[in-house]
This record gives structure tokens, sequence and C-alpha cells, in this order.
């Protein structure tokens, strides 16, 4: 026979959510008493089933209430508990040494917004997931474009309310462009401009070189009579700041970009020290960033007319520039996250680049 009070008693004294957890199988699982007796109502005379209804019932609500109300004194109790076992001592002195450190991506790019921030340029951002229009038509890379291809770019199943296409962005350009329409809440004026646009982007593609998530950053400047030797200062400025040398050279070449017109790929000159490149001088040449005029076409879908707006635009990987600059050989070591080459090539949390102090101080 099922002795509700006891049960109620039992519940009431259990000392713990495990034990809870026994007494409501026992009582209230599949093959409890209290659940025995409502198997029962089903083989009984509609009088019995009158009489005892109302009271199995009163029975399995009473033992659900009871375990309801124990589990959360139970888990208040725990609380309780916890909170007044563990302390934080305010009182405790520093770590000896700091532990963690800037990623050098991060330091990098803190490196980039300080440079382009002395020649007059915002930071722009925009989403990581895209539509086509954005990534794609408006950059002058119509349907047949090879760079669409699926085994280039990471397609999301499902198209949006629009119609269109939606992937990962693999380029910043759309936050250029999102710029350019005047529909950001940073630039919402959309000419002029001085904008760089850095983050990440995405493309199918992996091997020592190049990863399927990696950084780029470009640059866009829209104004009236935007030349090549804008571009070309721009560049040069840039690169002596980030490599914090004098003896910076550029060699322009021809080059062709869907979005820009004429576009230049630009080399920098290293030297070889120890068998390895370094960045000055001009015994050899290394491609360090594409660029060019923006394409008149990215100007229209840009909302601007290019009769009257020009520009210049230029795109780099921030990884690549990393290991330029800090020495790194292998691209894949910084999406590890491995302590030691953490620790290695990070860099102290208050070392804050500025121009003033030099921007790239290693720890
Ligand atoms: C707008 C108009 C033009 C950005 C540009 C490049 C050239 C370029 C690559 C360098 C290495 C990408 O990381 S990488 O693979 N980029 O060569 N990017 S011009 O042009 C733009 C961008 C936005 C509205």
């Amino acid at each position: 026979m099922v002795d509700i009070n006891q049960i109620i008693r039992a519940i009431d004294h259990a000392g713990t959510l495990d034990e809870l957890e026994s007494l409501r199988i026992r009582h209230l699982g599949k093959s409890g008493d209290i659940s025995a007796l409502m198997k029962q109502l089903g083989t009984m005379s509609p009088e019995d089933r009158k009489t005892f209804g109302p009271l199995f019932n009163g029975y399995q609500r009473q033992a659900n209430d009871a375990l309801a109300a124990r589990k959360a004194a139970l888990e208040s109790a725990a609380i309780e508990a916890r909170l007044a076992a563990e302390r934080i001592d305010l009182s405790l002195p520093a770590p000896e040494r700091p532990r963690g450190s800037v990623h050098p991506i991060s330091q990098v790019m803190d490196e980039l917004a300080e440079i382009f921030a002395d020649m007059g340029f915002a930071v722009a951002t925009g989403p990581e997931i895209e539509d086509d229009w954005h990534n794609f038509t408006a950059l002058n890379m119509p349907e047949s474009h090879p760079a669409r291809a699926m085994h280039d770019t990471f397609y999301f199943p499902d198209r949006n309310a629009q119609g269109r296409e939606m992937l990962l962005r693999t380029h910043t350009s759309p936050v250029q462009i999102r710029a350019m329409l005047g529909v950001t809440k940073e630039h919402p004026a959309g000419a002029p401009l001085r904008i760089i646009a850095p983050g990440r982007v995405y493309r199918s593609d992996s091997d020592a070189t190049h990863t399927p998530m990696f950084h780029q950053i470009e640059g866009l400047v829209i104004d009236r009579d935007i030349h090549l030797g804008h571009l070309k200062w721009t560049l040069e400025t840039f690169l002596k700041a980030f490599f914090e040398r004098e003896d910076i050279v550029l060699r322009l070449r021809p080059s062709y970009f869907p979005f820009t017109e004429p576009s230049v790929e630009v080399d920098v000159g290293y030297t070889l020290v120890n068998g390895k490149r370094v960045v000055g001088g001009a015994e050899g040449w290394m491609e360090v960033l594409g660029s060019g005029m923006v394409n008149r076409r990215v100007i229209a879908a840009g909302g601007l007319d290019p009769d009257e707006w020009q520009g210049f635009a230029f795109g780099t990987g921030v990884d690549r520039l990393a290991m330029l600059k800090y020495g790194m050989d292998d691209l894949r070591a910084f999406f590890d996250g491995d302590g030691r080459w953490l620790s290695h090539y990070g860099f102290a949390a208050l070392d804050m680049p500025t121009l003033s102090g030099g921007v790239g101080t290693a720890a």
C-alpha cells in the first residue's frame, strides 16, 4: 500500500539531488508505486474509479510538488555553499610574469589601423556572411567569373529574402561597397571616402601557404581627381611605416583585377640576410600588395557617378605581412593556438602600437 505521508516525508528529507532522483524513480518512474496505482485505475469499475481517481491523482500531484520544492531548496543550498566556499582574494599580488599575449595578427591589425589613421583613413567593418551581389556582382565579377566557383567559395545552402546566394565573404571588398552606398553607420555619406577594411575572409583552399580563413586588409580612397600618384605615395608611406625602414623600394607591375582599371601589382625590394629575405633594399623583389584605380563600373555599383568620383584601392594579406615583418615561416602555426608559439611570437598586452613609439616593438 502507498503511504503518501511517508513518501512526502522522505522527499522532504532527501539530502542530495541524487537521493531525490532515486525517490522520484521509486515513486513516479515507469515502475514506481504511484505510477502502478495510476495504471490500476484503468482496470477499475466506473464507481471505484470515481472514488480512487481523485485520490491517486492527488498522491501524484503531492509527490510531484514535494519533489519540485525539495529540488529547488537543494539547488539553492548548493549555490549558497559554493558562494561561501569560493572566495576571490582581491589582495593577492599580480603574477610575477604576465600570462597570455597578443596574437601577432591582432598586433599587426592594430599597427595597420594606427599607420592608416595617421594618413586620415577610418576603419570600416561589415558582415562576414555576405550575399553574392555585394561580394561579387558589385565588384565587376559577373555570374561566369571563376572566383565564384563552388571550389573557391563557401556557399550557404539557402538564398536570402532577396533571392541572393549567401556565402562567407571571400575578400573585405563588400565592406567598401556598403560604405560607398552610404548604408553603414560608420560611413553614411557615401563619398568622399578614405577607409581601410581589415578582417577575416574565407576561401575553400588549404595547404602550407593557404588556410580556409585568413585575414585581409583592403583600402579605398574615393574623391575627386584621384590618380595613380596618390596610390603610389600612400603605399610607399604605409610600407615605410610598417617595416620601420626608409630604404623601402617599390616596383609597380601592370596586372588585372576585375574591380580595378588599371590594376597594379606592387613588389617590394628585399635584401638577403643570412639566407632570409628582409624587406628593404633591392637585391630581389617580392609581391606584397594588389591595387589599382577603382573600375568605373564598381564606382557606379557603389551608387556614385564615375565622372564625378574617382578612387584607388589596394589589398593585401595580414597574415603574410605579419610573417614578413616578424619572421614566421609557417602560416598554419598562426591558427594552432600552441602556447609555446604564442609566448614566442605574441606581444605584451600593454605594448600598443603607436607611431611615436615605433609601431611594432616586440615583447
Ligand atoms: C572596392 C573597389 C576595389 C581591392 C583590391 C586587390 C587589388 C588585391 C589581394 C591581395 C592578396 C587579395 O589577400 S589577397 O589575396 N587583393 O590584389 N584588392 S585591389 O579593390 C577594391 C576593393 C573594394 C569597392
